[in-house]
């Protein structure tokens, strides 16, 4: 009897893809990482998620967001205040020196109020970010269902 074993490591490449994120934008030293929006539908709010990564220095702070696909955009954070989830808009966020900063559920994130129109899971949108020292960049961001 003859055995043949072969075995394909497909998964290896797998890994490294997702161990490896490519930035989505960059900015100076400035990358944005896995930008995504929440669906919703005309006339409600949503939020915008990332990862921005400063890879140098100094300091930076995202000072301005811009979507053309709502009435307001803003930065915003999350805070608990007496034991009710709060959130606020906030002048800059800052992102350290070689450092990075999450914007989640929960935490930072940018705020789009009254959008023009619904936004489905898997719809593409372009986001406008602007950092004190890096300028500004062009994010798009997948529309994903939370
Ligand atoms: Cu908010």
């Amino acid at each position: 009897m003859k055995r043949i074993i072969i075995t394909i490591v497909l998964f290896t490449l797998a890994l490294s893809a997702c161990a490896v994120q490519a930035p989505a934008a960059k900015a100076g030293p400035i990358e944005i990482l896995n930008p995504w929006v929440k669906a919703a539908a005309n006339g409600e709010n949503t939020a915008a998620f990332m990862i921005v990564k400063n890879t140098g220095s100094p300091t930076d702070k995202l000072i301005k967001a811009e979507f053309n696909g709502a009435m307001e955009t803003e930065i915003h954070e999350t805070k608990m205040s007496n034991d009710v989830m709060e959130m606020s808009p906030i002048d800059a966020l800052e992102i350290p020196a070689n450092g990075q900063v999450e914007l989640k559920s929960g935490s930072y994130h940018v705020m789009m109020m009254g959008l023009n129109k619904e936004l489905k899971a898997g719809d593409k949108v372009d986001l406008t970010l602007t950092f004190a020292n890096a300028g500004s960049v062009t994010v798009t961001a997948e529309v994903r269902n939370p």
